[in-house]
């Protein structure tokens, strides 16, 4: 009965390595399409950006759950004396595809555009670092079959255990 509780302990410890992969506009309403990017830790996450007419820059950065201000003078400062995970500008209607590796730690980590006055008018959003541990959409299948095996343990662990109970009072 141990081995078979150690086999579902070693399906369901492997984390195979993640990989997110989606388009986000960098709009001239001053709006990141879509705002929010959720990951998870560590993840490689490769994003197609497509630019409006106006330049902007797609800026993530690397503190978590950080006070980011988005007034002119506050941001460039603040854009000065921190890490960045990802900082590039695209020129007028460019397409330019960015991977970069989720932090390890969860939270939420600014997104926003550096050109002046895009930020306070409203073009900044959040990569969002999920704290669950979610499963990779492509092992659902596995998942289920771990979800089976631990019922049918539980039930035999019972079963077991209800037997030599019996057994025992007998
Ligand atoms: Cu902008």
């Amino acid at each position: 009965m141990s081995s078979l509780l150690l086999g579902i302990l070693a399906i369901s410890v492997p984390q195979p390595v993640q990989a997110l992969e989606m388009d986000v506009d960098l709009q001239d309403t001053l709006t990141f399409n879509p705002d929010e990017i959720v990951v998870q830790p560590g993840e490689s996450v490769t994003l197609h950006l497509s630019n409006g007419d106006a330049p902007h820059t797609f800026t993530i950065f690397a503190q978590a759950d950080a006070n980011v201000p988005f007034d002119t003078a506050g941001l460039n400062d603040y854009h000065d004396q921190n890490e960045k995970i990802v900082d590039v500008m695209l020129s007028s209607g460019e397409q330019r595809d960015i991977t970069f590796t989720a932090p390890s730690t969860p939270g939420t980590y600014v997104l926003a555009c550096m050109t002046l006055g895009h930020a306070n008018g409203g073009m900044h959003g959040a990569l969002t670092v999920s704290s669950e541990d979610g499963e990779p959409s492509g092992f659902a299948v596995d998942t289920t079959t771990l979800v089976i095996v631990a019922v049918v343990a539980i039930v035999a662990v019972v079963a077991v255990a209800l037997f030599m109970f019996r057994k025992r009072s007998a």
